[in-house]
């Protein structure tokens, strides 16, 4: 009995290959890289803290110029993190990834999480929005996050293990006045997480979304500032009538759920797009008083 049970879970461990810290903590990062694009500050920043509370082997990350790598290498030595390296690669410029993927497996090794963070908006009403613009959202919010992953999966693929996360968006489901490109893009991030699954669960990939509410970082400190008055802006006051918390999210709080879906704690979710709004999805907004 006790032999038979002692040889399914060594079955399964091979299986899936488990090692013993996943026995001990499924929740445990140790031992592994992950690659994290535009993480010199924000969501990506912060995921990657708590992929170093979770014990993270290496930190990848990437910007855009060397100026934005030093700002982001500067934050990282203020967190007091030490195992980090920091590359300067556009993630739109497919030569340019696929040098990055090279030089990350001879100066690092292998990419066992990859988390397609590097993103942009732009606010515009779509009447007036030219082209050129909304080609710009598509290609950094969309396009990257397929040549990216395509970078990385094939050596994925050999060890037959790996981790993608997309960070989607609420606009990965609902729409808005001025981001047709954005809503378009994370939306179209939400079916090629469902498709990366689809065609590379069979290598034992997962591939998830995170679908962030409305997050307090640069990103969307336009929506946030004080009017010339000293009260809220209307966009602020809207979001948190939005919200069933009635505030906006700080970018700590993605931390953990992306140590979920990196972890082998999330191994049999595959395809999943995990909104951490504060219940925004759940709510029809707050009542007139
Ligand atoms: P952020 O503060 O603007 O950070 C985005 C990062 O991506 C920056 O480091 C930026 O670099 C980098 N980046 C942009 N284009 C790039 C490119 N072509 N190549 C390499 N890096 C590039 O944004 P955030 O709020 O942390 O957002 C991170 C992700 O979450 C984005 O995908 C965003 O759409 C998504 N999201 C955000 C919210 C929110 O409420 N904040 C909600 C849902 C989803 P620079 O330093 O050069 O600008
Ligand atoms: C906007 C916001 C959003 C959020 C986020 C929502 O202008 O509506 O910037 O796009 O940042 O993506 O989940």
């Amino acid at each position: 009995m006790y032999n038979n049970s002692l040889k399914k879970s060594l079955i399964f461990a091979y299986r899936t290959n488990l090692n013993f810290s996943y026995m001990t903590n499924p929740f445990s990062l140790e031992g592994k890289n992950a690659w994290i694009t535009g993480a010199s500050y924000g969501i990506g920043f912060n995921i990657a803290k708590a992929f170093v509370a979770a014990g993270i082997k290496n930190i990848i990350f990437n910007d855009i110029n060397e100026a934005a790598l030093e700002r982001g290498l500067n934050n990282y030595a203020e967190a007091g993190i030490k195992n980090v390296k920091g590359y300067v690669c556009d993630v739109t410029n497919e030569t340019v990834v696929k040098e990055t993927v090279e030089k990350i497996h001879a100066e690092v090794g292998q990419i066992d999480i990859l988390v397609n963070n590097a993103g942009i908006i732009k606010r515009i009403p779509m009447h007036e929005m030219e082209r050129r613009e909304f080609q710009q959202v598509i290609d950094v919010d969309l396009v990257a996050p397929f040549i990216v992953s395509s970078a990385v999966l094939p050596e994925m693929m050999e060890r037959r293990e790996g981790k993608i996360i997309n960070i989607c968006s609420m606009m990965s489901e609902l729409g808005r006045e001025t981001v047709s490109a954005y809503a378009a893009a994370k939306g179209g991030l939400k079916m090629l997480t469902r498709n990366i699954c689809s065609e590379y669960g069979q290598y034992n990939i997962q591939c998830n979304g995170i679908g962030p509410g409305y997050i307090a970082t640069p990103q969307t400190a336009p929506l946030r500032e004080k009017q010339p008055d000293g009260s809220r802006h209307p966009f602020d006051s809207f979001i948190c009538a939005k919200t069933p918390a009635g505030r906006w999210l700080e970018p700590e709080e993605l931390g953990g759920p992306a140590v979920f879906l990196a972890s082998h704690a999330s191994d049999a979710v595959n395809g999943h797009i995990l909104y951490v709004d504060g219940g925004i999805l759940a709510y029809i907004g707050k009542q007139p008083q």
